[in-house]
């Protein structure tokens, strides 16, 4: 059978060490800004540079823009926040003009929007296509970035701008005997452009995240036989996703600024009302119960705050934990497989709280077996399938990878980053992630990340965050460029006491109180740990505008 993605999924992640200098002949010396990246955040930040006259160029590894929204194309792949949260705010105009088509959009609608974004902003003209950013050394005397490209281009600039994204390093764990497979092996996130037939297919699908959460039970609709191996049970709530009427998206489109309002007071940047009862503990049961049966029948991830203190409180958890356990085994007809589906070892929002549509309900197919690959894990795969501990076997004629990513720092330690001295960044994350507001590492000048570690990134509605990030920087830049300033730097002292803070907090919470990739732990050898900041995008946003305010405290500029 053929295998056309087999060889580009299982080649080894290089990390390149040669003997490139910053003497190597520039191609491009005169830009101010480079941006890696043409997702949300890229597009976004090119924007608004370009808003302050400065020249900014935006390499991108994909062929088109949208990051996440290029690349997850995988059958059910859709937002697991509502459009009308999931889209930018900086333009009322844009606003007004898209129509969003269903409560969660999927991800040819989100394609489209960023398409429409590039192309509403004229922004393609300074993204250079099908270009990875492989290395990129502060030049101390210049106080600039050379950046070198997989194309070979070396350009140097005095900004260098991290859009990369906090899950796009795909993670592909490479069992044995992978490579003697004679069918299909794909990773979700780099699923074919035209989709993929699987219809009379014998698949197996690794992961049970949100991504195989979403996938299985469009892949169950096509396939002869769908094998689903699970090595982690995880809660997950309906989206209750529907088409958006014309009412609604009048009404939507009249109330984008108050939403926006909102969003500013919300804790993840959603435009939410704070919930009505605040800790579960503090009502009778039949209110606690008529509360929990309204944020059920709502549905979506606005269910983990169905109380204030869902995330602080054990008992509120385990409350919430419980219903939520009762609701899903009334979908599933096997009771082994409703026992082998809520054997949950994890307080719920432990791990990101999934968003299903039809999840539960697909076990009930014929054609869906699920495979508790805890207790007998994936010995290898096989010339025809997959075989697991116990030694049974699997003939299979496609295995999907929903197994993820290496999440917030993956994409950024894929490349060759070097800072003053030489310092390599992943030499400075060995023992753990950490920037300044997570916005700029100590010793790396002039470099912003947009939702890096130490900011609340993937704990958040991120393309909200991803605003106020790059609105911050903007800001940063102007008053660099009004006060003759060339570079800036996190001061560590500062940036030291910002990451006690970011665990302290993350010590507190429910919040990666066991192993997933929010803590690190799906990567080997990566160091354990949240290393986004748990005290809320509004509070995070105040605390970065009274820095600024206050002079841009913590941070040394020359
Ligand atoms: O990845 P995951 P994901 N053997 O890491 C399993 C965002 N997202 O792509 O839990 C067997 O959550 C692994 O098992 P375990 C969202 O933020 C958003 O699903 O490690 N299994 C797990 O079941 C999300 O949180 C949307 O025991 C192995 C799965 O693979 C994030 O992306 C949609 C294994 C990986 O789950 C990541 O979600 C989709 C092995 N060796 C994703 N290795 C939206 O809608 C790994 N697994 C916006």
């Amino acid at each position: 059978m053929r295998r056309p993605w087999a060889g580009y999924y299982f080649r080894k992640k290089t990390v390149i060490r040669d003997a490139w200098t910053i003497e190597d002949p520039v191609t491009e010396a005169n830009l101010d800004v480079v941006i890696i990246g043409a997702g949300a955040a890229g597009l976004y930040a090119l924007h608004r540079v370009r808003g302050l006259g400065l020249s900014a160029k935006v390499f991108e590894k994909g062929d088109g823009v949208g990051g996440t929204w290029y690349w997850n194309r995988y059958p059910g792949a859709r937002c697991d926040v509502e459009s009308w949260d999931y889209c930018y705010t900086f333009s009322e105009e844009l606003e007004q003009e898209w129509e969003w088509t269903e409560r969660f959009p999927t991800q040819p609608e989100l394609e489209r929007y960023f398409n429409h974004v590039a192309d509403r902003f004229d922004l393609r003209r300074d993204i250079e296509f099908d270009t990875r950013v492989e290395q990129t050394r502060f030049d101390e005397g210049e106080n600039r970035w050379i950046v070198r490209t997989s194309k070979g281009a070396t350009v140097s600039a005095r900004f260098l701008i991290s859009a990369a994204g906090c899950l796009s390093e795909v993670n592909t764990p490479r069992f044995k005997g992978a490579d003697t497979f004679k069918g299909q092996q794909i990773h979700t996130a780099r699923w074919a452009k035209g989709g993929l037939d699987v219809t009379g297919m014998r698949v197996g699908v690794i992961g049970t995240g949100s991504t195989g959460v979403q996938a299985i039970p469009q892949l169950a609709k096509q396939a002869d036989h769908l094998f689903v191996f699970q090595r982690t049970p995880q809660f997950a709530i309906p989206a209750r996703n529907r088409p958006l009427d014309a009412d609604t998206l009048e009404e939507l489109k009249h109330n984008y600024r108050e939403r926006w309002a909102l969003k500013r007071s919300n804790p993840v940047g959603m435009g939410r009302r704070p919930p009505e009862v605040s800790s579960a503990l503090e009502v009778d049961e039949t209110t606690r119960n008529r509360v929990l049966e309204e944020s059920w029948a709502l549905g979506g991830p606005g269910f983990a705050r169905t109380f204030d203190d869902v995330m602080t409180n054990a008992e509120s958890n385990q409350i919430t934990a419980q219903f939520v356990r009762d609701r899903i085994k009334d979908k599933i007809e096997s009771p082994d497989v409703a026992d082998a589906l809520l054997e949950i070892d994890h307080p719920l929002g432990a791990r990101r709280l999934i968003v299903e549509i039809d999840y539960f309900e697909t076990y009930n197919r014929p054609n869906v077996t699920l495979v508790d690959v805890a207790a007998n894990p994936i010995a290898e795969i096989t010339l025809q399938g997959l075989r697991t501990a116990d030694g049974s076997s699997y003939d299979l004629d496609l295995i999907v990878y929903a197994t993820g990513f290496d999440g917030m720092t993956g994409a950024l330690l894929a490349m060759d980053i070097q800072g003053v001295g030489g310092l390599a960044l992943r030499d400075k994350w060995a023992d753990g992630a950490g920037a300044y507001l997570g916005l700029v590492a100590a010793g790396f000048p002039n470099l912003f990340m947009i939702t890096g570690p130490g900011s609340p990134a993937v704990y958040s509605n991120v393309i909200f965050s991803i605003e106020q990030h790059v609105d911050w920087i903007a800001d940063c830049l102007a008053h660099m460029l009004d006060h003759d300033l060339d570079r800036i730097d996190s001061d560590p002292q500062a940036e030291a006491e910002w990451t006690r803070q970011v665990h302290e907090i993350a010590a507190q919470s429910i919040v990666g109180k066991t192993d997933s990739w929010w803590t690190g732990s799906n990567i080997g050898g990566k160091p354990r740990g949240v290393t986004f900041y748990l005290g809320g995008t509004n509070t995070y946003a105040a605390i970065c505008d009274e820095i600024a305010a206050n002079g841009y405290e913590g941070f040394a500029f020359g």
